[in-house]
């Protein structure tokens, strides 16, 4: 039962009724605080529902980040280093296929795979680590490059994006993740990250991903200097691109981390803003199948919480996450099947395990670790 009486939200409740899209100025009145976060978590539970049932999906996976060496200095990554610095570190061969070997070994179906631009490394170091893992390790989804990476090949190959994606794909690339977005307003963008990616570039990429028929994810990184008014600018963006290429399988809000970063002063947004701004990203985003609460970042409590304010998804295990970590993260560095699986039933949720194409992950039962990708979790939104 919706307990507010505010009328704006009336006019915004029978449009999610009646399955209405949500405007700009929908998605900003929102973010008033008078609007209490629950009743917004209610009407996302409506769309979360609808399009998503009862299931809260979850993943095995790892994250490798091959080099933390970076040719940009973006203001809020704690991950970065200098090319020199002490805090630099760059992985070999043996390194990337041992974490590989350790992912089988541990049933994982992904590899999350994301990293610094070091300024030594060619095109080919990047597409080797890809080759590599595929070749060892050819059951592991290797979800690899953000558009900033992309972007960089572009710069160092001279070469399209098509052919980048396509040299990828033959190498072993799965799809790509949500990474790189931050916040696209040109008011924003420019003051945290200046020459990165540009946002058209970023678009770009993930379109051009979509038409070769390569699935990505796509990310908000939120609660710094951005407003209202860029978040849902933010949104609208990519539900246009949704629109036109379908190509998106999930949203993840970020919320930012200050610590060890340039925008240290600032707080870490609040649980009630990450469950606002969760809310919110479901009833705006109404073409993208699947909302993740990634709960490295919005700690445990929040991310099963998130499960009834638009969340169908708590991402994975998660093995060596350094991004968050880095950042003031206080969250364990993994977590057990049985953990997550725990967490999303105490959520009212029926937990199931999926890989990273959503589809039902099949274990065999005399060998958890092997697996074979089930039906297709139906995209209908
Ligand atoms: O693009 C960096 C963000 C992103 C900080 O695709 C920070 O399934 C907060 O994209 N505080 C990378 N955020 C992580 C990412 C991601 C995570 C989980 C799943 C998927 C997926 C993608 O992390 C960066 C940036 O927006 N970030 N530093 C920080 N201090």
């Amino acid at each position: 039962m919706i307990l507010t009486t505010h009328p704006a939200l009336k006019e915004i409740r029978s449009k999610v009724e009646s399955k209405e899209r949500l405007s700009l100025d929908d998605g900003i009145l929102l973010y008033d605080p008078q609007i209490p976060v629950n009743d917004i978590g209610q009407l996302a539970n409506i769309v979360r529902e609808r399009i998503n049932g009862n299931v809260g999906y979850y993943n095995i996976n790892t994250h490798l980040n091959p080099t933390n060496v970076c040719v940009y200095r973006c203001i809020f990554c704690a991950f970065r280093a200098d090319l020199r610095s002490d805090k630099g570190y760059v992985m070999d061969d043996e390194q990337i296929v041992a974490r590989g070997t350790e992912a089988v070994t541990n049933g994982c179906t992904e590899m999350h795979i994301v990293g610094g631009l070091h300024h030594q490394k060619k095109f080919e170091w990047y597409k080797n680590i890809i080759e590599l893992l595929a070749n060892q390790h050819p059951s592991l989804h290797l979800k690899a490059w953000t558009p900033v990476e992309i972007n960089w090949f572009e710069f160092l190959t001279k070469r399209s994006i098509r052919d980048i994606l396509q040299e990828l794909v033959e190498a072993g690339l799965g799809s790509l993740p949500g990474g790189g977005a931050e916040i696209f307003h040109p008011e924003v963008r420019d003051k945290i990250c200046e020459h990165k990616a540009e946002t058209h570039k970023w678009f770009e990429i993930h379109r051009t991903a979509h038409q070769m028929g390569i699935r990505s994810n796509c990310t908000m990184l939120y609660g710094h200097i951005e407003k209202p008014m860029h978040r849902i600018d933010h949104l609208i963006r990519l539900r246009e691109l949704q629109d036109e290429t379908g190509g998106f399988q999930t949203f993840i809000p970020l919320a930012f981390h200050p610590e060890n970063t340039g925008l240290d002063h600032i707080k870490k947004p609040s649980a009630l803003m990450d469950l606002r701004t969760m809310a919110i990203s479901r009833l705006m985003l109404d073409n993208i199948a699947h909302i993740k609460a990634y709960w490295i970042m919005l700690g445990i409590g929040t991310a099963q919480t998130a499960l009834s304010y638009g969340a169908d998804d708590i991402d994975g295990t998660v093995r060596h996450e350094l991004i968050y970590h880095d950042a003031g993260a206080t969250t364990p560095e993994l977590l057990t099947v049985d953990r997550i699986e725990d967490l999303i039933r105490e959520a009212g949720r029926v937990p199931v395990e999926r890989d990273t194409l959503y589809r039902k992950v099949i274990r065999d039962k005399n060998d958890p670790g092997k697996w074979t990708a089930g039906e297709k979790i139906p995209e209908v939104v």
